[in-house]
């Protein structure tokens, strides 16, 4: 380590005084002016990451759905994976590190690790569109190149673009080609070879209607679309020629305004959709013929996934479990109709994807999505095996069957986080399997496999909308003084800790008919999340009033009481 050099870079890249962070599940997050001394020094953490595990390391500049003025950093493990905890530690620590302790808190973290300083360390870099991206990504190459890192800067990137990199450049290419045109390439040949077995191709399952939230995703579906046009045609809005990112527009708008976003205009049944700011998660609407706006969440489309692969495999003969993971935002309605009408079990874990991931890895099949638009499904590497076979023996309908299943698993952008990839490793990686968990959800690639099941099974938006019908629900937001007085059990269902929250809760939820409301505190903002669902709109709305009234009350609420009303 050259600590001369580091303390000089590290001036230019000076921390304000006193500002703390959190690595979060969504890396650091905060206004953009404040993240420029955390860019230089995720850098450096890059590096003694990569020395580490002698593999490729990612960086990824992206806020996702937060405003433009925002930005925030992820680093991305060596099969494409968020973090490991304990180095999501040492994120914290060395970002939060005032200026004169940082070289100690950077020669801390190489001896608790062990980290090899002699050894060579590879980082690839990308970013979404924020104005503030390009120049903080190039203080992630500072942070590299001080500490004598060598490094890949890919520029633009959709987040799950990163992490397939990260994936390819570690598996010595067997994945995937590690360059924009392999992930195009890989993605359009499973979608295209999809698409020719459907029978009904007329122009209603071909063409689709994409609000990109103004971000990276405009940009890189504009590359891919000739890739796959023969199969599905694309029409841009919020392409960020004009509009600001992630304003009245995205995935995250729509799902929590629940109305359309500005700059798309929506004829009747018109199939459309939207990215978030760092295209890893998609959300589907349509207006019906009265006008009526319908969303169709990521329940749904968990719900859409998780029948279309269980009838193939009854068409292939194969008894596989397949178990589909929700959050407690899942509407009660899709939950009822996987369990009673699909006959699939479902489970609840808490907030955040690699919760649910974790989950989805003990099916042979795990479909997982957040209400928010953000997951995939995993194949166990048995059944990949399996159905590979399949494709290869099993004579005509079966192979048909496993055919797409083969491809479908292509399109999902899946990278296997169990024993399979050692092979393809060169591992000096072996963290502790557990840990391993791809960042899943990829708006491009999950959309490309929604209109290719809508194609085969020949489905309208209208009718994958009306396989069942969500209760009307609500979510707000309360301030309070400190969020963590809310404990929460039960995937966040019930509130341990104010004392009597919960009791107060269960009394209101009675009021109503098929009703349910948990509080949790949110992971990403300083707020208290609450949320509520009932038989009306109505009723949904008063109860998630009253619910954050309790909140307000018991655990001690901030400024202006929450007001009915929205
Ligand atoms: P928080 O702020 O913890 O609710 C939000 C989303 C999560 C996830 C993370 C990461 C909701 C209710 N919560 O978490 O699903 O996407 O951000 O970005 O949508
Ligand atoms: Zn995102």
């Amino acid at each position: 380590m050259d600590l001369g050099a580091i303390t000089k870079y590290s001036a230019l890249h000076a921390k304000p005084n006193g500002l703390i962070l959190q690595y979060g599940t969504a890396g650091f997050r905060t206004k953009a002016e404040h993240l420029d001394h955390v860019m230089f020094r995720m850098g450096l953490l890059a590096v003694l990451r990569s020395k580490q595990t002698k593999s490729t390391i990612g960086v990824m500049v992206t806020a996702s759905h937060n405003p433009e003025e925002d930005n925030g950093v992820k680093l991305v493990d060596p099969l494409g994976e968020m973090l490991a905890p304990s180095w999501e530690e040492h994120a914290t620590c060395l970002a939060n590190a005032e200026e004169q302790d940082m070289q100690r808190v950077l020669i801390d973290i190489s001896e608790k690790e062990a980290v090899n300083l002699q050894q060579d360390a590879f980082v690839v870099i990308g970013r979404d569109t924020r104005p503030s991206s390009e120049k903080l990504s190039q203080s992630v190459i500072d942070g590299v190149t001080v500490l004598g890192g060598q490094f890949h800067d890919y520029g633009l990137l959709t987040t799950p673009q990163l992490h397939y990199m990260v994936y390819c450049r570690n598996t010595g290419g067997r994945y995937g080609k590690a360059t924009i045109e392999g992930y195009y390439q890989k993605l359009s040949k499973a979608f295209v070879e999809l698409t020719k077995q459907a029978s009904c191709s007329g122009d209603e399952y071909r063409s689709l209607k994409v609000d990109c939230a103004n971000g990276i995703g405009a940009l890189k579906l504009r590359e891919m679309e000739h890739y796959f046009s023969q199969g599905l045609s694309v029409q841009l809005f919020n392409d960020g020629s004009k509009g600001k990112l992630n304003h009245l527009c995205g995935a995250d708008f729509v799902k929590s305004h629940q109305k359309p976003p500005q700059g798309m205009e929506i004829k009747s049944n018109e199939r459309c959709c939207s990215f978030d700011g760092d295209a890893d998660r998609i959300v589907y609407y349509y207006h019906d013929a009265d006008g009526h706006f319908h969303l169709i969440d990521g329940d749904k489309i968990a719900t859409l996934i998780s029948s279309f692969l269980k009838e193939l495999l009854v068409e292939i003969g194969e008894s596989l479990n397949i178990g589909v993971v929700q959050t407690a935002y899942a509407n009660g309605s899709s939950t009822r109709y996987l369990e009673e009408v699909m006959k699939v079990p479902v489970y609840c874990t808490k907030t955040g994807v690699k919760h649910l991931h974790h989950k989805a890895q003990e099916f042979d099949i795990g479909v997982y999505f957040e209400a928010n638009g953000h997951g995939t499904a995993l194949f166990s590497t048995a059944v990949e095996m399996k159905i590979k076979q399949s494709a290869e023996q099993l004579e005509d309908k079966k192979r048909k069957a496993a055919k797409m299943l083969e491809n479908i698993i292509d399109l999902f952008n899946q990278v296997r986080t169990d024993g399979a990839v050692d092979s393809w490793l060169p591992l000096h990686y072996s963290e502790d399997g557990q840990n391993r968990v791809w960042a899943a959800g990829d708006a491009i690639s999950d959309m490309l496999v929604i209109e290719a099941i809508l194609a085969l099974k020949g489905l309208t938006v209208q009718q994958w909308d009306a396989l069942y019908t969500d209760l009307p629900n609500r979510q707000l937001k309360v301030q309070v003084a400190d969020r963590r007085v809310i404990s929460t059990t039960d995937a966040e269902r019930q509130a341990v800790t104010p004392p009597g929250l919960q009791e107060a809760i269960n009394d209101l939820v009675k009021k109503y008919k098929l009703s349910r409301a948990f509080v949790r505190p949110s992971g990403t903002e300083d707020v208290v999340r609450v949320y509520a669902e009932a038989d009306s709109q109505e009723s949904a709305d008063h109860l998630a009033h009253e619910v954050s009234l309790a909140v307000f009350q018991l655990a001690g609420g901030i400024g202006e009481r929450p007001q009915p009303g929205f």
